[in-house]
């Protein structure tokens, strides 16, 4: 079989037993099973007087990693600037918070070659070349450029936003050029492939074909894989001895029920609606006040992107005023964490939780709703509570309660229903939930990717004049 090469800009290692989820796991055991190779970023920042530092290869569980760092200024306008400021907010609908300045844009285009320069020399003819995610959209344009012809695929991991959200960002023509090179793009739900798929009618004049597209003479496949977990791995970690943190939970909720809620603290998450619609559900259901406590986990990321110090203060006012207001001294309402636990501790605290409150304003697919539904014990389990605009809704609409995170009035009748569901109802919805989640897991995504990567048609150097390189001497 043909070896495996992931490109992603982070590189993370799952060995044995060591706890990660997402991506790491996801394509373990398919870079494992080829041989396989993964490149990237490894998360040091280095001086700019080197400006090119070289790779590092070191092979674990069969696998070869090469990574590298980045410089000072690349990780400002590439990973800072143009990846996270411009293109992770306008790609959740927050066009009014993407900033855009050039020279970041400059610095994105020139990573992504850079990724291409370091990868051409390992290349074998037969590879096959699996790169994820919103750092990486020009990263295939170069692979062309520098006359590799090797399959490509390309799996965005967020929502692709509807076309005039797109258009918001000002090189967004060239980047959907830049799209088209790969072979195969793999969205989270056929809305996303639909908004790239319109995007590319109206203003490349792709036209659509059986599963894919035309554009300027060359086939693109699209598809929607939507991102599972593996459910099993999940309530094993779930069962699994109860840690100190998760007893000392228990001990202190005494009869109360548990809302949980876990993710990275990120505007696209909703955090602050959600935090409202706990208060209104004590405001107007004075049955709750002191019978249910609500735990919210969101550990910092990416603290130094324009916007993320903000949410943070917002949270800590809105977790302090809601406490001062409702709190008594045997009850704490909502307990707000700002600080990451490891996913066995995770997973018993979301089977300990008769709510899972997972309501982000817009999310590419949203793994914890998964995970939740996984954690949940069959026979007495607990209620998802999922917002409209994650991906994962798609799936899970039938055993989900589904709410807009944009009404916080709804949003509390709901907890208000789902902290009342009876037990019947409860079972039916998790034993249909469970079925999707067992269907599509993440083995299954991962192999249906694969698969249709190495059957999509042509692949080879795009036709015409590279755009990049336009856009790089205009700057
Ligand atoms: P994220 O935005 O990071 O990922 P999400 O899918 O919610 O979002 O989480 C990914 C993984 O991180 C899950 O396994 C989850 O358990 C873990 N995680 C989240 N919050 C955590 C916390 N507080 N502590 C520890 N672990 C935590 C992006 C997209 C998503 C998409 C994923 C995968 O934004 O929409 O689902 O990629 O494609």
């Amino acid at each position: 079989m043909s070896r495996l090469i992931v490109v992603s800009n982070r590189v993370t290692q799952a060995s044995a037993g060591k706890a990660t989820g997402g991506l790491a796991v996801g394509v373990h055991d398919a870079l494992q099973g080829s041989g396989g190779m993964w490149l990237g970023w490894n998360g040091e920042v280095s001086s700019d007087d080197n400006p090119n530092p070289p790779s590092a290869s070191a092979t674990h569980d069969g696998i070869d990693y090469c990574t590298f760092p980045l410089t000072h200024r690349d990780y400002d306008r590439y990973y800072r600037g143009f990846s996270n400021a411009t293109l992770w907010p306008a790609f959740h609908y927050r066009a009014d918070i993407s900033r855009y300045r050039r020279e970041d844009y400059e610095g994105y285009l020139q990573v992504n070659r850079d990724f291409a320069r370091r990868l051409a020399p390992m290349l074998k003819p037969d590879d096959v070349i699996w790169v994820h995610d919103y750092h990486l959209l020009a990263f295939g344009r170069y692979c062309r450029d520098m006359g590799i012809t090797n399959r490509i695929g390309f799996f965005l991991h967020i929502p692709f936003p509807a076309a005039e959200v797109f258009r918001t960002v000002p090189p967004h023509r060239e980047l959907a050029q830049a799209m088209c090179a790969y072979d195969l793009l793999g969205f989270q739900t056929q809305a996303d492939e639909h908004a790239f798929t319109d995007y590319c009618v109206r203003f490349l004049n792709a036209s659509r074909e059986d599963h894919g597209m035309s554009v300027e003479g060359r086939q693109v496949r699209t598809g929607a894989y939507p991102i599972g977990i593996d459910p099993d791995d999940v309530a094993r970690m779930s069962r699994a001895n109860r840690t100190r943190q998760v007893v000392a939970l228990k001990s202190g909720l005494a009869d109360r029920k548990l809302i949980i809620s876990v993710d990275r603290l990120d505007y696209s998450k909703g955090i602050v609606e959600r935090f409202n619609a706990f208060e209104r559900l004590l405001e107007h259901g004075p049955g709750h006040r002191g019978s249910v406590s609500f735990v919210q986990i969101a550990p910092t990321s990416r603290s130094d992107v324009l916007g993320y110090r903000e949410i943070r203060r917002d949270l800590e006012r809105s977790a302090g005023r809601i406490n001062g207001k409702w709190g008594e001294l045997a009850w704490t309402p909502l307990r707000y964490m700002n600080r990451s636990y490891e996913r066995s501790v995770l997973m018993p605290l979301m089977r300990a939780s008769q709510v899972g409150l997972v309501t982000p304003l817009r999310d590419g697919m949203n793994l914890v709703a998964k995970e939740y539904v996984a954690a949940q014990p069959p026979e007495d389990p607990g209620v998802l509570v999922l917002s409209e605009f994650a991906g994962a809704a798609c799936e899970m609409k039938e055993g989900a309660l589904l709410v807009n995170p944009y009404d916080v009035e709804g949003m509390a009748l709901t907890l208000d229903r789902a902290l009342r569901m009876p037990l019947a109802e409860r079972a039916q919805r998790h034993e249909v939930l469970m079925r999707r989640l067992r269907a599509y897991d993440l083995a299954q995504w991962r192999d249906s990717f694969l698969a249709d990567l190495r059957n999509a048609g042509q692949h080879g150097a795009p036709g015409g004049r590279p755009a990049l390189e336009l856009q790089a001497v205009g700057l």
